[in-house]
């Protein structure tokens, strides 16, 4: 019987959906941060990937591996070329999880402009009488939101812009003339766009050409009192330049919840900054969402396992 091994945890995949794949496949759970996680990888057809790098050192201790089947619409943690090379199926999950990233990003929109976690902080630790005064925070009204990436989750993020009263200006490597049209967003390049915007956020893949996407350069086009928020990759943005910038007061404020390194170390600068909002990578992690996930995954694998193609093969794998 072959063997699907989820290394994305129960929590994402709850038993039930392995379960589903019983009847075609012996389903276990390890943790690919274990040693046996690669015992079980040695005969595993499948398996359901979280964050963990699948490159051709892994590829290596699976060699009867004939899908990786990604927890998640991101796959810059996974080699394609190598899986392809190596008759390797690569599924993700697009779509499903547009919205909880969006909802997530404004979110982090509000919390940063608003204070809202400085303001939970000045309660729980007694209000201090009406003596101590926070800053005052900002409105979104009259505000320009750019948009850096306007694929399925930027849009998702311009949908909702709908209701608070701010410009969204947006820029892509292609053009959404479309959404011009229907949305009301303007197309910018991409200096034009930090320089315009108040609140740029990034909502792009993480490819060769968007790694430090935006660095110092960048920092030093946008605004005094802009805010920058990411729920891509970390990587698009180079960290160490945002951490001087954010000190320089070179831009107002920072709303991350990914990072370079995950998770973000202990003592990091970003932490000790007072103007950053800092989240643990949960852009897709609603119980909904995560239940969306884990069907898609469950269709791809067991579309491989009966010997039909995946439905949601990765761009460079779609003929
Ligand atoms: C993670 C994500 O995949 O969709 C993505 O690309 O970054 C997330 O949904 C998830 O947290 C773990 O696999």
């Amino acid at each position: 019987m072959k063997k699907v091994l989820v290394g994305a945890g129960k929590i994402n995949f709850p038993e039930e959906f392995a379960d589903g794949l019983r009847d075609l496949a012996e389903v276990v759970y390890e943790s690919p941060r274990e040693e046996s996680y690669f015992d079980e990888l040695k005969d595993a057809s499948a398996i359901i990937a979280g964050m963990e790098t699948v490159n051709d050192d892994f590829l290596d201790k699976a060699p009867n591996l004939g899908i990786v089947a990604r927890f998640g619409v991101g796959y810059d943690s996974v080699d394609v070329e190598a899986c392809t090379k190596r008759g390797i199926h690569v599924t993700h999950t697009p779509g499903v999880l547009s919205g909880a990233v969006a909802d997530l990003t404004w979110g982090l929109i509000l919390s940063q402009m608003r204070g809202i976690l400085e303001s939970d902080g000045h309660v729980r630790e007694g209000w201090a009488g009406r003596t101590r005064r926070l800053p005052l925070g900002y409105d979104t009204e009259g505000k320009t939101l750019g948009i850096v990436g306007m694929g399925r989750i930027g849009v998702e993020v311009a949908k909702r812009a709908q209701g608070f009263d701010v410009d969204v200006v947006y820029y892509d490597v292609y053009r959404r003339e479309d959404l011009e049209e229907s949305m009301g967003v303007q197309y910018m390049g991409l200096d034009e766009l930090l320089k315009a915007s108040d609140i740029v956020t990034i909502h792009v893949l993480l490819v060769p050409s968007t790694r430090h996407l935006i660095g110092a350069r960048e920092f030093e086009l946008m605004k005094e009192d802009a805010i920058i928020v990411n729920t891509s990759r970390g990587p698009v943005i180079d960290q160490a330049a945002l951490v001087e910038a954010l000190k320089k007061g070179q831009i107002g404020g920072a709303a991350l919840d990914v990072f370079e390194e995950e998770p973000l170390p202990a003592g990091d600068e970003l932490a000790k900054l007072g103007n950053t909002v800092l989240t643990s990578h949960i852009g897709s992690a609603t119980v909904e969402t995560r239940r969306k996930m884990a069907e898609v995954d469950a269709v791809n694998v067991r579309a491989f396992l009966e010997g039909k193609t995946p439905p949601n093969l990765v761009p460079e794998q779609r003929k």
